[in-house]
């Protein structure tokens, strides 16, 4: 990014620990945080599309990811309010990762997914969306699992093992082989199946690296 303001986006699988990093970040002054907008998704205006897309994906994936294409391109273009920005996940990966998640596994249609597409393809063109650093928390599948379990937010009961390691599988193919899409910046890799302490260590440990995006 030009200037003097720096864009790192956090990405990782579902419960890789991406807000604790992200809420360890944020006492950093030079850094803003910015959470991913999981809220919203399970409440617009009264209804929960990220329920519904777990129940059905096939009739409700195209409703979730638009309005998570909508809601992460809200907040790329919030102006910044401090040197450094850090955000939960991307545009890029909700596209990249979770609709081709769907369509990859039959449960989006493919009109869904070409609508999708073009919009997604819209916005990147025609919208600045800056990024300087990729930080990706690298988890194992089965931790993931057993963190979800843990932390037992109503709608994700659902999910198996089998969806998470899909997750996983196109985060590497995206992030680490360079198999699937472009990568839109460098990226920083953090062994994230640590316990807490360990993993607080490696965020201090690794602090440097991620300040240095900044110009
Ligand atoms: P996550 O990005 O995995 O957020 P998290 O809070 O679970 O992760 P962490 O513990 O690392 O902080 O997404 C929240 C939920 O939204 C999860 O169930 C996956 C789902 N989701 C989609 O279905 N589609 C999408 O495009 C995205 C970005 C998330
Ligand atoms: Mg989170």
């Amino acid at each position: 990014m030009s200037c003097c303001f720096t864009s790192i986006w956090l990405e990782g699988n579902i419960a890789s620990g991406k807000t604790t990093c992200l809420e360890y970040f944020s006492k950093t002054s030079e850094i803003e945080v910015l959470t991913e907008p999981v809220s919203k998704w399970r409440n617009v205006q009264g209804c929960n599309p990220l329920g519904l897309m777990y129940q059905d994906p096939s009739r409700w994936g195209l409703t979730l990811q638009t309005y998570v294409q909508l809601t992460m391109l809200d907040r790329h273009v919030l102006p910044m309010s401090a040197p450094i920005r850090m955000m939960e996940r991307s545009i890029y990966s909700a596209k990249y990762i979770f609709v081709e998640n769907l369509y990859k596994s039959g449960k989006m249609p493919e009109v869904d997914f070409a609508v999708l597409s073009e919009w997604f393809e819209w916005i990147i063109k025609n919208i600045a969306i800056p990024v300087d650093l990729i930080v990706y928390l690298q988890t194992s599948p089965q931790t993931c699992y057993e963190r979800l379990k843990q932390r037992c937010r109503e709608e994700e009961k659902v999910i198996p093992l089998e969806y998470l390691e899909s997750i996983h599988n196109l985060y590497e193919d995206w992030l680490i082989h360079h198999k699937s899409f472009e990568v839109p910046a460098p990226v920083l890799v953090i062994p994230a199946d640590h316990d807490l302490k360990k993993m607080l260590y490696q965020y201090e440990e690794n602090r440097e690296k991620i300040l240095m995006a900044h110009c």
